[in-house]
C-alpha cells in the first residue's frame, strides 16, 4: 500500500518519533501548527476516523491512552488539543488516521 504514514512507521521515511508502543506511533507534524504538534496514529492502517469499527478500536483506546502520556512528556501541563481531519470537506491531506496533538500556547477559539 503506498501510504506516506505506513512508510512513516516503518522507518522507510524518517521522522521525529516522540512515543510508539506495540498500537500507537507518534511523531512531530512538519509543519507545526503551534509550539507543540505532534500526530499521534495507529500502527495498523486506519484510513480515517470514519472507519473505526469494533474490529480496530482496540488502536482508537490505545492512542487514546498514549496522548496524556505524550501530552506530559511534552510539558503540557496547561491543556492541549486533539483533531482529527476526515475527509474531503474535513481536509484530510492523508489518508491514515492521525490525531494532532496541539499545545505549547493558548489555542484559537474557533473551531472552522
Ligand atoms: P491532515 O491535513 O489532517 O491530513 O494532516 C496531515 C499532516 O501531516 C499535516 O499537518 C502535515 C503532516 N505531514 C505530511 N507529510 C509529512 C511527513 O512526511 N512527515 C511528517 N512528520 N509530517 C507530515
Amino acid at each position: 500500500m503506498d501510504c506516506l504514514f505506513c512508510k512513516i512507521i516503518a522507518g522507510e521515511i524518517p521522522s521525529g518519533k516522540v512515543y510508539e508502543d506495540e498500537l500507537v506511533y507518534a511523531f512531530r507534524d512538519i509543519n507545526p501548527q503551534a509550539p507543540v504538534h505532534v500526530l499521534v496514529v495507529p500502527k495498523a492502517h486506519i484510513a480515517s476516523a470514519d472507519e473505526i469499527t469494533a474490529d480496530n478500536s482496540a488502536a482508537v483506546a490505545a492512542i487514546f491512552a498514549a496522548i496524556p502520556k505524550i501530552a506530559a512528556a511534552e510539558g503540557l501541563t496547561n491543556g492541549y488539543r486533539i483533531i482529527t481531519n476526515i475527509g474531503e470537506d474535513g481536509c484530510q491531506s492523508v489518508r491514515h488516521m492521525h490525531f494532532h496533538l496541539l499545545g505549547g500556547k493558548k489555542l484559537p477559539e474557533s473551531m472552522a
